[in-house]
């Protein structure tokens, strides 16, 4: 195809000096151009790439569907302002596919080398990112809450942990399914971004931060943050994310898809308090255990015991410290099977 491999560099939202995997290509429909250097990183073997695209700050309407245009640059320094939210996509989805072949022996979202794609400068000041279930997509963020998304590596775990669990358990995105398959995107974001157990902290914006909301969610303590003022009737408490089956929120399907980002939280904490036991690595294997050998499109959180449960007495053995950590970390919750 004419894609020579390269070695580009650039730098991230956060000042991050960077090295990249990208590619040349001499184009020839368009001679002016000369070589031009894409964010195309075709190093990996059995993997069919990690492309990067431009949405040029539109929604991705019919002048430019997504995932928009392979993002380019007539050298191989990606270092101008705008090129940074693209620099952190690329590194962040390396990262994350690297994490899920070195621990889990996964060759990427599906298992059998398909094609990573991330598009950045979604839409204007948008303040999310989404798997479309086929690709990652970024919005720059408004400034104020959020800057660049694509600069969480958490949040790029996040994103494509819903691509790996489309292609393993299929978790249904509604109610308690979709709250686990929330749930194990955050948790795989803290197992990836392993510094802490806050997901976003990275992406926060000046305005947020001085508010007081220093992450976008915390696994360790669900609580310290609040839930919209139209999920607080809802509730069974002061409106704070639950931690505990006591605080669920019984929300119809309209409302956050029945809370997935809400519920998810008692899962994390599950998660969290577990891992506080065994470390990161040994709760990934569990975890990702039960995603992709066990769980089902239609699992609930009893399910979702079950197959943690014997998750870690498959790899640990029964009545192993593993094994405990992992029923101590749902019993905490209230999952009490
Ligand atoms: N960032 C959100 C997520 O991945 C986007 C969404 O679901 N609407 O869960
Ligand atoms: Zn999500």
């Amino acid at each position: 195809n004419g894609f020579k491999t390269a070695t580009g560099s650039g730098l991230g939202v956060l000042g991050d000096h960077r090295q990249l995997h990208i590619t040349h290509k001499n184009d020839k429909t368009d001679n002016h151009k000369g070589t031009q250097f894409y964010l195309y990183d075709n190093t990996h073997e059995n993997l069919d790439g990690i492309y990067t695209y431009d949405m040029k700050n539109t929604w991705g309407g019919e002048d430019l569907p997504l995932p928009g245009v392979l993002y380019s640059n007539n050298s191989a320094s990606f270092k101008d302002d705008y090129d940074r939210a693209a620099v952190d996509a690329h590194y962040n989805s390396e990262e994350v596919y690297e994490y899920y072949l070195e621990e889990h022996d996964r060759n990427s979202l599906d298992d059998e080398g398909m094609a990573i794609k991330s598009s950045i400068h979604f839409g204007q000041n948008y303040n999310n990112a989404f798997w479309n279930g086929q690709q990652m997509t970024y919005g720059d963020g408004d400034g104020d809450f959020f800057i660049s998304l694509s600069a969480g590596l958490d949040v790029a775990a996040h994103e494509m942990t819903h691509g790996v669990t489309t292609h393993s358990a299929g978790l249904k995105y509604r109610f308690q399914s979709g709250a686990l398959n929330e749930a194990f995107s955050d948790i795989f974001g803290a197992l990836v971004d392993e510094e802490d157990w806050e997901i976003g902290e990275d992406i926060m914006g000046e305005e947020a931060k001085e508010s007081g909301r220093t992450s976008l969610r915390s696994l360790s303590n669900p609580s310290k943050y609040s839930v919209g003022p139209e999920l607080v009737p809802y509730g069974n408490g002061e409106g704070k994310y639950p931690s505990h089956m006591d605080e669920y929120y019984d929300l119809p399907l309209e409302l956050d898809n029945g809370g997935v980002h809400i519920n998810s939280s008692i899962i994390n904490h599950a998660a969290y308090l577990t891992g506080e036991q065994i470390g990161k690595d040994k709760l990934g294997q569990i975890y990702y255990r039960a995603l992709t050998v066990y769980l089902t499109p239609t699992s609930d959180f009893s399910h979702a015991r079950q197959a943690l449960i014997q998750s870690a007495i498959d790899i640990y053995g029964e009545g192993s410290e593993e094994v405990q950590a992992t029923e101590s970390g749902l019993n905490q919750v209230g999952i009490t099977g």
